[in-house]
Parts: structure tokens; C-alpha cells; sequence
């Protein structure tokens, strides 16, 4: 499925996000940013061993050892990959973050801007937070294509209560690495041309193609 939105498409594809011919594909990372299961883990195999030591350069040089933020991406190479950057961004887990809702927002409109300012055309994401990180599918779908919606027609989404959200999320020793600050004003929807969600199961697809259609029809 793909729809038109201001300058710019989203399309809804199922199937493996590492054979994705696109400028970024997102990856749904932890913490560690050193690599895991589920799509963390195809990212890492598919692209290769020079993304993980990318990654621990990173976590070593430029954040001084200390954690990643969730909704605070980085991006590397992507190495073996079709895909020329990978973004990794960590996705609220739920039932233990507070405000999940703005920090998955947080998580995909950080996303977007960073790939804008890049420079980037097109980027994949996959379903954020809705395997080990526990959220709800249809919850998460709304909220991702939302704030797509929203990116690509150059609305405004950030505000207080999101600076609010990321804020009490993020430790107090802050890293040296602020890859995107969430709270910053919206930067508008640049070149990015076509935003790609990649869902790995038909039953996942069904339900971001009818939170789209919803999202959509709210205009
Ligand atoms: N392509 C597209 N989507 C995929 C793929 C793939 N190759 N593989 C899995 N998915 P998850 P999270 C889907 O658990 O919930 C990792 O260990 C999957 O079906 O990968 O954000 C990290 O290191 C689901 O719909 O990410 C973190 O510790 C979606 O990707 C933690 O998991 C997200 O599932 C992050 O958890």
C-alpha cells in the first residue's frame, strides 16, 4: 500500500527490512547499541561485523560508555547492506517507561529528522517497540504513522509535553552524544521522499494498513 502524504509517500510493505533498497533503514535497538535479537539482530547479521565495531566506537568515543537515550537515534554505515546508513533508535518498553506513547512518537520523528538533515530520501523503518519491548501492535501503529503523517505535512507534533516525557527518561549524566534533541522545533519534512514502514508479519501489515486508512480519514 502506498498513499501520498504532503511532498512525500508512505508505503506499508511486508516482509524483511536488511533487503531494503533505501538511503536509511531504522533499526529498534537497545541501550547497549551493541546489537540483540529480533530486528536489532538481523540488522547486525545482515550488514556485518563493521557495524557492530561502528557501534562500540560510538558507545566508547563519542558517549564515553554511557547508555543511549531512547528516542535519541544514531547513525551509522550500513556496511553490507543495500541500505547506505542504518539509524538506531531505542523504542519505549512498555509496561515500564512512563509516557510510551510520546517516546515512541519521540522515537520516530527524531528518526525523520536526523535522515533529513542528513540529506536522506528515503528511509524503513520496521514496528518499533512491538516485540521484546512489549507494545501493543495496533497501539504502535497508530502512533507511528501518526507522527509520519505529521512529519511529512510539516506539522509541528513536538511540544512540552513530549520535552516533558524524554526528559524524565534520560539519565542525569548526559552523554556526550545528543544525536537529536527531542525537544527541538520541528525542522519540517525536508527531502525525504518516501517513508517505508516494513512489517515482518502479514498480521502485522493487516493492522498498520487499517491504522493508516483510520489516521488518514481523522485527516
Ligand atoms: N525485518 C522487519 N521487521 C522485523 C525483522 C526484520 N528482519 N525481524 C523482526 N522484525 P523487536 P523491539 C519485527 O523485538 O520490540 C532487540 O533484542 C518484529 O516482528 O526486534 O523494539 C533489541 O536489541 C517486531 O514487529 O524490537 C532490543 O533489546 C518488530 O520488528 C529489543 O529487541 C520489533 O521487534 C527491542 O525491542
Amino acid at each position: 500500500m502506498q498513499v501520498q502524504v504532503g511532498h512525500g509517500s508512505i508505503t506499508l510493505v511486508q516482509g524483511d527490512i536488511t533487503h531494503q533498497d533505501v538511503d536509511a533503514i531504522v533499526n529498534a535497538a537497545n541501550k547497549t547499541l551493541l546489537g540483540g535479537g529480533g530486528v536489532d539482530g538481523a540488522i547486525h547479521q545482515a550488514a556485518g561485523p563493521e557495524l557492530l565495531a561502528e557501534c562500540k566506537r560510538i558507545r566508547k568515543e563519542v558517549l564515553g560508555g554511557a547508555y543511549v537515550e531512547t528516542a535519541q537515534p544514531v547513525m551509522t554505515n550500513g556496511y553490507r547492506l543495500k541500505a547506505r546508513h542504518v539509524i538506531h533508535v531505542v523504542g519505549p518498553i512498555c509496561g515500564i517507561d512512563p509516557h510510551p506513547d510520546r517516546l515512541l512518537a519521540a522515537a520516530y520523528r527524531n528518526c525523520l529528522q536526523l535522515a533529513a538533515e542528513a540529506g536522506l530520501k528515503s528511509v524503513a523503518f520496521p514496528s518499533i517497540s512491538t516485540g521484546a519491548f512489549g507494545c501493543d501492535v495496533r497501539w504502535a501503529s497508530r502512533i507511528a504513522l501518526g507522527t509520519i503523517v505529521d512529519f511529512l505535512r510539516g506539522v509541528d507534533a513536538t511540544g512540552a509535553d513530549d520535552k516533558e516525557a524524554v526528559e524524565r527518561s534520560e539519565p542525569a549524566e548526559k552523554s556526550g552524544l545528543r544525536a537529536r534533541d527531542a525537544t527541538a522545533s520541528h525542522h519540517g519534512p525536508g527531502g525525504i521522499a518516501e517513508v517505508r514502514m516494513v512489517l515482518f508479519t502479514r498480521a502485522d501489515y493487516d493492522v498498520y494498513v487499517e491504522a493508516l486508512e483510520a489516521v488518514l480519514a481523522e485527516g
